[in-house]
């Protein structure tokens, strides 16, 4: 199987490391395919990031060819109800995917993400997938997403305090690591802490591996239709439902 992997941000060395956390949990057989836009925010730090995002995530998902699955490597879920509508195969959001896997192992279980703009839009979607009862709660370690990035910053010591007080203080029973770019430090955390630290990626490649093999996709009979045709106009008219001719992968965004 083939599946897809989007960072709705421009940076690449991000979706290297994304890719790489994908394909170290990935069965045999699953191919990963690893993308970013090449426009929008180089990373995402809450609400005014992640609207900005989300042509480039579509951009990305339009051009995807027979992939079963895709995934959507930001932590706010970013952009994954349009990106239901637009595709049939199964969209999984790394949040979403981590949230439930959490709640399959833990009683409570707690977040830890970037900064602290970044805590709403986890504590909304908490709320939206019927979780907020299961998490105990968001805390942001003051990390900026492109610190994750930069060998030289003390991002994994801030990530592991803002851990150890989740567990002592909130006592949560397992974290969860609020954002993409802490994929590769899920393993050692959990050993430093002694309790399960779920990365969102790996969580999300495992579930949709098995939405694959179940055979099922995105139901259109409601909420997740496709989009109805219509033009759209201005800067967005490479996106209209109706231009299949415009499409955004041939004739690029913009123009
Ligand atoms: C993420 N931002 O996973 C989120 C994390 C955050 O660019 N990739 C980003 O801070 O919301």
């Amino acid at each position: 199987m083939r599946i897809h992997v989007v960072n709705p941000n421009t940076t690449a060395s991000m979706t290297r490391k994304i890719g790489e956390a994908a394909r170290a949990v990935a069965s045999s057989g699953t191919e990963i395919i690893a993308v970013n836009p090449d426009f929008g925010p180089p990373s995402i730090e809450g609400y005014f990031d992640e609207v900005f995002s989300v042509p480039g995530l579509l951009a990305e998902m339009k051009k995807a060819r027979e992939v079963d699955a895709h995934v959507i490597a930001c932590f706010d879920d970013t952009g994954l109800d349009a990106a239901r509508c637009l595709a049939s195969a199964p969209v999984i959001g790394i949040g979403e995917a981590a949230f439930h896997t959490a709640c399959l192992i833990a009683g409570k279980f707690g977040v830890v993400t970037t900064l602290s703009r970044s805590v709403p839009a986890i504590e909304h979607n908490l709320i939206k997938y019927g979780l907020f009862s299961r998490c105990v709660k968001v805390r942001a370690s003051d990390v900026a997403v492109l610190e994750l990035e930069d060998p030289r910053s003390d991002a994994r010591r801030r990530v592991s305090r803002e851990i150890a007080l989740a567990v002592a203080e909130d006592h949560a029973e397992a974290i969860v690591l609020g954002c993409a770019g802490m994929a590769d430090l899920a393993s050692a955390l959990s050993l430093e802490h002694g309790v399960p630290v779920l990365d969102g990626v790996a969580c999300a490649i495992k579930l949709a591996e098995g939405l694959v093999s179940l055979g099922v996709r995105t139901s259109k009979a409601g909420a997740y239709a496709a989009p109805r045709n219509k033009q759209f106009s201005g800067l967005f008219a490479p996106f209209s439902p109706a231009s299949e001719a415009h499409d955004p992968a041939e004739t690029g965004v913009f123009g």
